[in-house]
């Protein structure tokens, strides 16, 4: 007889596609391309979008900023500098195209990896590692960026969001709330309440899914039969799917989707197809579940390499832009590596004081308990 599966990491399948679901299920359409792998133009007269040579400048340098600021994070916490990192590598066009869709007074509700969007709503990337260096609580303020904070569970971001879209819509004036979330937090129960809330109450809102394929170790193919886009049908509210690593086409379509937020046409879903290239978090292997082939093919449709390529053929910028743009990142890196080893540690009382606004009773039981015992330690060293 067998006994059970021994502990450890199992090898994530694909479900098997039994019935015709293949086809019933395969996107109507294919996603929202306005620029090719190969760096060429793509028309979509529903999407159309006119950038001068600066601006497309302007994403590339938003993406090689976010891309040198995410190794820099994997980096810091290989050396031991960092508790932990969530790099993005590859998402690095789904979220600057998203996040520079968003204007200024909009407001954004992360979940833990969205430091590229992070970049473009001004939070200092020195601030975000402090979070994960574990000496900030929060480190940021969220009506100063309307950047909210990280959230490391799953799902309730998108509650979070929509409260807030709802409230929103209460005020005078045109903006509008994006949301973002992984596939593997698409099972979660509260990203289906989620949309129920904003559905009947057309809540001014974008939810922006990354596909990135993985949640972990679990395939995509294991969070849904049909693919993400397609679930706004049930909620009635649009939904398209983007090539998520097309920096112009997350613009383009996350723009019209905040337009028709902020006009009173309700919430839309966007499901961006990416990649993530990395590990989930500095503490986990890839190599334990999916190939290496896989990895490869999306390689070949890498988000910087296909502006870049766009770029240098459509002359919008030569050598010179690329060589200084190295020297920035460069410069921003050092600043970051000295910024972080720099960081004081903090009071570790601090973490009881920012719980509530107001302290509770019983976090205020278990701060006392805790200075109790850090003054036994002081004690015992005078004794000493
Ligand atoms: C409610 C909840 N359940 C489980 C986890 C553990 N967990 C952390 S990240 C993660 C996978 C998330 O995948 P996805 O939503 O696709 O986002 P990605 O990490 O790929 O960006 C899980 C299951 C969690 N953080 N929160």
């Amino acid at each position: 007889m067998r006994g059970p599966p021994a502990l450890g990491v199992v090898r994530a399948q694909a479900l098997p596609l039994t019935r015709s679901s293949v086809q019933k299920w395969s996107p109507r359409m294919p996603a929202v391309q306005l620029l090719s792998p190969e760096g060429e133009l793509v028309e979509n007269p529903d999407y159309a979008l006119t950038l001068s040579g600066t601006e497309l400048c302007g994403l590339y340098r938003d993406m090689a900023i976010t891309r040198r600021l995410d190794t820099e994070g994997t980096t810091l916490q290989r050396q031991g500098e960092l508790a932990l990192w969530a790099p993005l590598l590859g998402q690095e066009a789904a979220q600057i195209g998203s996040g520079r869709a968003a204007r200024p007074d909009d407001h954004v509700f992360p979940c833990y990896r969205e430091h590229g969007v992070a970049w473009t709503r001004g939070v200092d990337a020195l601030t975000l590692m402090g979070l994960y260096r574990g000496v900030k609580h929060g480190a940021w303020d969220p009506q100063e960026h309307h950047f909210h904070l990280y959230t490391l569970v799953i799902g309730p971001p998108l509650l979070h969001a929509v409260g807030y879209a709802m409230a929103t819509a209460r005020r005078p004036g045109d903006s509008a709330v994006l949301s973002y979330f992984g596939d593997g937090a698409s099972s979660q129960g509260d990203v289906a309440e989620a949309f129920t809330y904003a559905s009947v109450n057309r809540a001014p809102i974008v939810f922006f899914c990354q596909n990135n394929q993985w949640a972990i170790s679990t395939p995509v193919s294991r969070q849904s039969r049909a693919p993400l886009y397609r679930r706004a049908d049930g909620w009635g509210f649009p939904g398209v799917q983007v090539d998520g690593n097309d920096v112009l086409a997350c613009l383009a379509v996350t723009r019209s989707a905040l337009d028709a937020a902020r006009s009173g046409e309700g919430p839309s879903l966007i499901e961006a197809l990416t990649y993530r290239m990395a590990p989930h978090a500095t503490s986990d292997d890839p190599t334990r579940y999916r190939d290496t082939e896989e990895v490869r093919a999306w390689e070949a449709k890498d988000p910087l390499r296909r502006l870049r390529a766009h770029l240098i053929a459509y002359g919008h910028a030569g050598p010179d832009f690329f060589t200084d743009l190295e020297a920035e990142t460069e410069l921003m890196a050092r600043r970051l590596r000295e910024g972080v080893r720099a960081m004081p540690d903090p009071d570790p009382v601090d973490m009881f004081r920012h719980v509530y606004v107001d302290e509770h009773a019983q976090v205020g039981e278990e701060r006392r308990m805790f200075e109790d015992l850090q003054n036994s330690f002081a004690q015992e060293e005078t004794v000493r």
